[in-house]
Parts: C-alpha cells; structure tokens; sequence
C-alpha cells in the first residue's frame, strides 16, 4: 500500500526555509516564511507571555482535557477582542467562539463545517492568496477558483475587478477574504471599499470567510478589528479565522480561534453542535498552554497595556524597516519601488520576477518566494543594507 505514495513537493513557504537552513552562507537572510524577528533576528518571546508564563508556573495546575470548543474563559476573551465587548451580536447568542489550533486550524474546521452544509459550493480566493488557502480548502473538499484583487500594473488592488468576479458568483460561494495586511500582497481595502464588498456578498448571497491573522500589524488592534465590526453591522451570517501566533509571538503554541457569526441564538446552538463534531473527530479537543497565555494577559489590564504596547512595537519596527529598505534602494539608483512603504503587515510584494527571486537566492542567500513576497519582519539594521545591494545587482 505504502508504495502507492509518490513524493510530494515541499510546502512552498515552509520549504524555503528548509532550504535556508542548509544553506551554509553566513550571510544569508530568510524573507521566506511570515515570522517576525527582533532585531537580533530571533523570534521574540514578548514580555506580556514572559510574565504570563511565571504567573501560570506559579500557580501550576494540574492538565485535564478542556472542553471540545476550548477554555471558555480564552474564547470569551477572544470574542471581546475581535468583536467588541459590548457587541450586539454576542448579547444576542448569535455568535458561535471555539479555539482552534492557530488561524490554520481554525480556516479548518470552518471548511470542515461549511463542506458539510453546501457539498457543491465553490470556495473563492483571492488571487493571489496565501498559497495554503487553495491547499485546505481543496483538501476539505470544495472546488477553490479566484477572484482578481492584486493589479501589477496598478500596484495595488483592482477593486472593479473584484467586485465584478464576486457579482458574477453563485449565491452560496464561499468567499475567503483577508481581514488585515494581505498575505502575499500588503495591499488591503479601504473602509469605503469594504463597504461595497459586503453590498455585493449580500445582493448575490454569497457566504464570506474572514481570516484575521495579524490583527494590530496594520493600523492597531482596535483599527485592524473594525472590518469585523463592519460585517457585524452588515448583518450578514460569516466566519471569522483568527490568529495569536503573530500578535503574540506564540507561533508553536497554535493558538487561533474560529467564529461564526450566526442569523439567530437557536442557529448558533445548531451550529456549535456541528462543529463540535468536527473537531472531535479531528483531535478531539485543543491544548491548553496558548489559551491560557492569552486568557491571562488579555483579563490583566496591565499585561493587556504591555501587549498592545509590544504589538506597536513591532508594528512600528516593520514601517522602520520598510522605510530603510525603501531609501537604500534609492541611494542604488532604485527609485520605483516606494510602494514598498505602504504596504501593511509583514509582507512585501516586491514585484520582483521570479528570474530575480531566483537569483536573489542562490547569488546571495536571501529567501524569498518565487512570486516575489518578501518577509520584511525579518530584516534588520545588519541585514537591511545586503538585502539593498542584492536587490539593486538583480534589478540592473
Ligand atoms: N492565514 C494567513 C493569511 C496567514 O498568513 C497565516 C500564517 O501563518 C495563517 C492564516 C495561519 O496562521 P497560524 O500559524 O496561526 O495557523
Ligand atoms: O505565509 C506565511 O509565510 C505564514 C507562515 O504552510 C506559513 O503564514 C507559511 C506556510 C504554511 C504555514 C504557515
């Protein structure tokens, strides 16, 4: 039976950092996969956890099973994050909350549900998209297709475009849409934007997926959270996909949740019921250590203040970045690529060909994907200058 396995290509993400890592070239830089590294470039365990964690160690406690659907008191907390305290919808019980196992757990078990509700639906994903959209939704069954969002030739988003793909939709697709900070492009919808997005999704009836993995990298948790708070007003039913691996640098701990946002309380009943089947037959339920970081420093006001605090600071860190990279292309005669400044999150895309990309790779170390989205949370004061001369010795 084994011998029927053929060999699977590495994950194009994640496969790059294989490669990096056996690359023995001192100077190499990975701007592969989307981590965010301190200056020292080391993934940075954040105060707010540190102190999270001597809490929990002072207080150990024995490990039982939590509930299928996770610590209520971390989905609780999430559900005040994402949607507000004082949300209408969760007053309401309109809204179903489980933990998941980071943001990809989440998009999971919410294509795991929604392929049980609408078999023959069709999933639409940006084009491009985070390559691991396509892989989960067509591994859960669905036929995946693509809207247009990113225009080379405008460098940004062609938002008719879009709406045009969505409006010619079949009521009932599901429509997979970033939150905040595009993973690969940067390039996000205005609020106006927004707006005309979810006319559309409700004249056509399609059913939208958000997935909200770097909330706070954008403009602030409050301001990344505001599309959510849009689609709740809307009144529209949708899942929501969100993620703490980023926000709190607890990428191993897979920590995420899934909502969905429901018509009535007795749906959401029906439908946590659903989906508690869903993950029982998948793991049975989540781990605890992740929720309970959260849990603890989102309940503690001041650990609450030293998270966004830290958030900040590697949101601000990344802006740095992207200026200094912008104006080290200048001073090499590459005056066209300040659009790398506005982009938000951890990605640029840097319009580079994967001809370049190539060559950036084994001329000079430096990791990116073949499509040409670089991590620009990983660069640093060390490497910020390389990276511009390689940049600049590919382009010419
Ligand atoms: N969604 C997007 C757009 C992402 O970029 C990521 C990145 O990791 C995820 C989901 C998954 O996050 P997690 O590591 O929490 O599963
Ligand atoms: O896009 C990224 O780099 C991150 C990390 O299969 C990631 O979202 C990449 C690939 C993957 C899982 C996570």
């Amino acid at each position: 039976l084994l011998d029927r396995a053929e060999l699977a290509p590495a994950d194009p993400i994640l496969g790059l950092t294989e490669a990096y890592n056996s690359d023995d070239r001192p100077q190499k830089v990975n701007l592969g996969v989307g981590v965010y590294l301190d200056e020292s470039g080391k993934v940075p365990l954040l105060d707010c956890v540190r102190t999270a964690q001597q809490r929990l160690a002072a207080d150990a406690k024995p490990i039982g099973y939590l509930g299928i659907d996770g610590m209520p008191a971390y989905r609780e907390a999430v559900r005040g994050l994402v949607f507000g305290e004082e949300s209408a919808v969760l007053a309401d019980g309109r809204v179903v909350t489980v933990q998941s196992l980071g943001g990809t757990g989440g998009l999971k078990v919410g294509a795991d549900l929604l392929r049980q509700l609408h078999p023959s639906a069709t999933v639409l994903i940006s084009n491009p998209s985070w390559e691991n959209h396509r892989a989960l939704f067509t591994r859960a069954g669905f036929r995946v297709d693509s809207y247009r969002y990113y225009e080379p030739a405008l460098k940004g988003i062609d938002v008719d475009a879009m709406l045009a793909d969505l409006r010619s939709a079949e009521a009932g697709t599901i429509v997979l849409l970033h939150a905040c900070c595009h993973n690969p492009t940067g390039y996000d919808l205005t609020p106006e934007q927004w707006d005309d997005v979810i006319a559309v999704l409700r004249e056509r009836d399609l059913m939208p997926f958000l997935d909200m993995a770097y909330q706070g990298f954008g403009f602030g948790v409050e301001e990344d959270g505001a599309v959510v708070r849009k689609f709740v007003e809307s009144g529209l039913s949708f899942f929501l996909a969100t993620s703490f691996s980023k926000s709190f640098s607890l990428y191993g701990e897979r920590i995420g949740s899934l909502s969905v946002v429901t018509g009535s309380a007795d749906e959401a009943k029906r439908v946590l019921s659903q989906l508690k089947i869903c993950i029982r037959t998948n793991y049975s339920n989540p781990p605890t250590q992740g929720a309970a970081l959260v849990t603890t420093v989102l309940g503690d006001r001041e650990l609450r203040a030293t998270w966004e605090s830290e958030l900040a600071g590697m949101r601000d860190r990344i802006k740095k970045l992207r200026r200094k990279l912008v104006s080290g292309l200048e001073g090499r005669g590459i005056g066209d690529m300040c659009f790398i400044q506005e982009q938000l999150g951890m990605f640029s895309y840097s319009g580079l060909t994967s001809e370049q990309m190539i060559r950036l790779r084994q001329e000079f170390g430096i990791y990116g994907t073949d499509a040409g989205r670089m991590c620009v949370a990983a660069l640093n004061d060390r490497n910020v200058d390389y990276v511009a001369d390689a940049i600049a010795a590919v382009r010419h």
